[in-house]
């Protein structure tokens, strides 16, 4: 007569063990990825300059930079650069918009060598392949995929505004 009562405690504890645990649960999940440990920040959004050449340069408007339309936009940065439209940039047709110049084209490894920044004259040296101390179109075209390559960190033949902004 004094078993029974005991066993309807159990049973009722029992019931009401999981049912409180399940509440406790869905208080607070330990699955949320932004309270986890050791997840990388997200970079930051590209800037509102950096964007608007972005759109510039994707041309068919469909939120990526193709090898094709930076090749394109390369050219015309080129065209702009050169004054007196020789087709080959000198040291002062590039210090002229040393910044415009260098956005858009690599002299290779990032631009340093042996872990020193290079100066923008040595930097120009490794862009004139041949050096004959200007700059052809070819060589801005060749310098300028080697940029296109440094900034698709992906290597999925196209960059988004986020790769492209990172690597300005
Ligand atoms: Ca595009
Ligand atoms: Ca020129
Ligand atoms: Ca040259």
């Amino acid at each position: 007569m004094k078993i029974l009562p005991t066993l309807l405690l159990l049973a009722a504890a029992a019931a009401a063990g999981p049912a409180v645990a399940q509440t406790t649960t869905t208080q607070t999940d330990p699955a949320d990825p932004t309270q986890a440990p050791g997840t990388p920040a997200p970079p930051p959004p590209p800037s509102a300059a950096r964007l608007a050449e972005f759109n510039r340069i994707d041309t068919n408007e469909d939120g990526r930079v193709s090898s094709s339309e930076h090749e394109v936009y390369a050219r015309s940065l080129f065209d702009k650069l050169d004054t007196n439209v020789d087709y080959k940039l000198t040291v002062d047709e590039i210090m002229a918009t040393p910044k415009r110049f260098f956005r858009h084209v690599s002299a290779g490894v990032g631009g340093m060598f042996g872990g020193v920044e290079l100066t923008l004259a040595e930097k120009i040296q490794r862009i004139d392949a041949n050096r004959d101390g200007v700059v052809s179109r070819d060589e801005h075209a060749d310098a300028a995929r080697a940029k296109f390559r440094e900034m698709d960190v992906n290597s999925n033949g196209e960059l988004t505004p986020e790769e492209f902004a990172a690597g300005g």
